[in-house]
């Protein structure tokens, strides 16, 4: 039998933690390791065209099953392109492998072809770094990167010279057997009896939660039920919050809802759950401010802090349910549910046909997307304004989820993000939201789509332009400069790729090419030729009241007219 090497060993341990994919691309330094993949059967490698996108896709993954994903690139330039996919993994806070293959072990230090050094390179976007230099230390060091990107929920590195993975084994086999332990997190008896207190003896509270809220939507439920509260979500919480919800009082930001933004502006006690929502300047100045997280660094994080609890929500809710009395008052609740309703409706009434002409509003091709697509559809949205249109007019249901690059904001997350999705997903229907710079930006793996079979749909919102950084342009009053796009037809090039390719140039032709794509078997690209400056500011601003309009537009929420801006502006403008 042949003798086992510190790469054979390596995919034993990564099979033994559960891994069934690693996302990358090849080259000499990993030749070992990728040659132990292919001997073996229970890890599939995932040819990527860009290892930038493999890292995205390794993230995707593990968003969605909660276990670790992985990646890999070969020595310098090859694992250089991982970095900002994981900088995205790393603040999404999923847990990630990265496999940096390294120059000859002699070679380091000398200045050698493609030397870099990944354990500087990684470190800012890593929970543990280190490089296995010896086959000793195979697979201790890999087992402590993995555990460590599981329990921290974030990325480890572990960077490995082609030599030394080439080498043989000295240890037996993976040493870890034990299932990912599942504490129960709770802040202590007095804590919970301190913070019931409070709760009881106020009438006007809000609930902030976020991403920390998933897997608690009945307690979360129960909880505003008992205190009249109406529940704004942060951006990484809608997936889990927004949906049967009859406290659902929208998001806040510069892209949420007025409604979102005035419940917890207007609220007596600001009750914050498992978020990290982090625009300061949304959050009430005079409320009482209680935080609840599972990790105590968090706290005070955003906003200054009155009463903050570690512990995990669910845990945390069960334990503070039993001690809440009934909330009589129901007044601050309605208010917030009816500014909710109009602000609902005011965002339901942009996305139009448009009366049929063109351009089309790119809110109405979601809409027709989100009418359309499958009851437990997976959608990724591109940073910049397909993240609007995604928070705007996706619904969730508890079965669809969404993913973006929310945390970092990085361009060009969508698609590969996608990939991750639809490789580790097969039966479910997958959506990338596109905008045209960040499909161009990452383009190459619209190759991987027919290689891997991954019978994704691309949405691309064509507005010949960095349309998000115009609006922010134009919202500090500067003049838009460097955002005009010359784009190609994008339905040509999925077609030249083999993807089915469409174009939609009139409103009408959004509803059936979108569901033509839905019900293509395989993968799918529709350009829709929206209108670039759907969220113009408002006319009645003059340039000079504009030059300081940045920090109002910082305050304010974008209503999708431009008359919420408006509003705010002559509040702080006029006053
Ligand atoms: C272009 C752009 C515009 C954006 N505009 C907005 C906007 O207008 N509004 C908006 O809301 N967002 C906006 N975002 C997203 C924003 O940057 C943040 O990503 C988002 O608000 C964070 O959401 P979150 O708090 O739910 O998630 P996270 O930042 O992931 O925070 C989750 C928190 O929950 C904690 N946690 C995790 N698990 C548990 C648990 N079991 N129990 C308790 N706590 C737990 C974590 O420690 C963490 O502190 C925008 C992003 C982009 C790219
Ligand atoms: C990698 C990266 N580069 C630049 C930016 C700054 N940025 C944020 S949104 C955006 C425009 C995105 O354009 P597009 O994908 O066409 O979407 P649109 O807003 O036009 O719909 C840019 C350049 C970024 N967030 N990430
Ligand atoms: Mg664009």
């Amino acid at each position: 039998m042949a003798t086992k090497t510190v790469s054979d060993l390596l995919v034993e341990t990564l099979a033994a933690a559960g891994v069934e994919r690693v996302y990358g691309v090849s080259g000499d330094s990993l030749n070992g390791i990728t040659d132990s993949i292919r001997r073996q059967k229970q890890i599939q490698w995932i040819h990527m065209r860009h290892e930038e996108a493999a890292a995205f896709a390794a993230g995707a993954e593990a968003h969605l099953t909660g276990r670790l994903g992985v990646c890999a690139g070969s020595c310098g330039p090859g694992n250089l392109h991982l970095i900002n996919g994981l900088y995205d993994c790393h603040r999404s806070r999923v847990p990630v492998l990265a496999i940096a293959a390294q120059i000859p072990s002699n070679e380091i230090g000398s200045g050698y072809f493609q030397e870099t050094n990944p354990e500087h390179l990684f470190a800012q976007c890593s929970h543990y770094c280190e490089l296995i230099s010896q086959p000793e230390q195979m697979p201790r060091t890999l087992e402590i990167a993995i555990q460590t990107a599981i329990a921290r929920k974030g990325v480890s590195v572990v960077a490995i010279p082609g030599d030394v993975a080439l080498r043989d084994a000295v240890e037996e086999g993976p040493r870890l057997h034990f299932p990912p332990p599942k504490p129960n997190v709770c802040p202590a008896e007095e804590e919970l009896a301190t913070l019931a207190n409070l709760l009881n003896e106020s009438k006007k509270i809000t609930i902030l939660g976020g991403a920390g809220c998933a897997g608690a939507h009945s307690e979360l439920i129960e909880l505003a039920a008992k205190l009249n509260a109406p529940i704004v979500h942060a951006m990484r919480g809608k997936e889990f919050i927004e949906y049967d919800n009859p406290y659902d009082v929208g998001m806040t930001g510069l892209l949420g809802f007025s409604s979102g933004y005035r419940a917890m502006m207007s609220c007596e006690v600001l009750l914050m759950i498992g978020t990290d929502f982090p625009y300061q300047q949304f959050f009430p100045k005079d409320a009482t401010i209680v935080q609840i997280d599972i990790r105590g660094e968090q706290l005070g994080r955003r906003t200054k802090v009155d009463y903050g609890y570690v512990g995990d929500t669910k845990t945390t809710l069960r334990g503070l349910l039993p001690k809440l009395s009934q909330n009589s008052d129901d007044r601050h609740l309605k208010a917030a549910r009816e500014e909710y309703q109009k602000a609902r409706k005011g965002l339901d009434e942009l996305a139009t046909d448009g009366s049929g002409k063109k351009p089309i509003h790119p809110q109405y091709a979601v809409r027709v997307l989100d009418e359309l697509a499958a009851e437990d559809a997976i959608f990724s949205c591109d940073v910049g304004t397909p993240t609007i249109w995604a928070a705007r007019y996706l619904t969730m249901n508890g079965k669809r989820r969404l993913l973006g690059s929310f945390n970092h904001g990085s361009m060009a997350n969508a698609l590969p993000q996608a990939i991750g999705v639809q490789v580790s997903h097969p039966g479910r229907q997958v959506v990338s939201l596109s905008g045209d710079g960040g499909l161009a930006m990452l383009l190459g793996d619209i190759l991987s789509l027919r290689q891997l079979q991954a019978p994704v749909k691309i949405i691309v919102f064509k507005n010949e332009s960095l349309a998000f950084v115009e609006l922010e342009m134009k919202a500090a009053g500067i003049v838009d400069f460097g955002t005009d796009l010359q784009n190609p037809s994008f339905a040509k090039i999925a077609e030249a790729a083999g993807l089915l390719g469409l174009t939609a140039e009139m409103p009408d032709q959004v509803r059936p090419m979108i569901a033509q794509a839905l019900e293509h078997d395989g993968p799918a690209l529709v350009e829709v030729l929206v209108s670039r400056q759907e969220l113009s500011m408002p006319p009645t601003i003059t340039f000079e009241q504009a030059k300081g309009f940045g920090l109002f537009a910082l305050k304010a929420v974008l209503s999708g007219r431009g008359d919420e801006v408006v509003d705010l502006a002559k509040v702080n403008l006029f006053r």
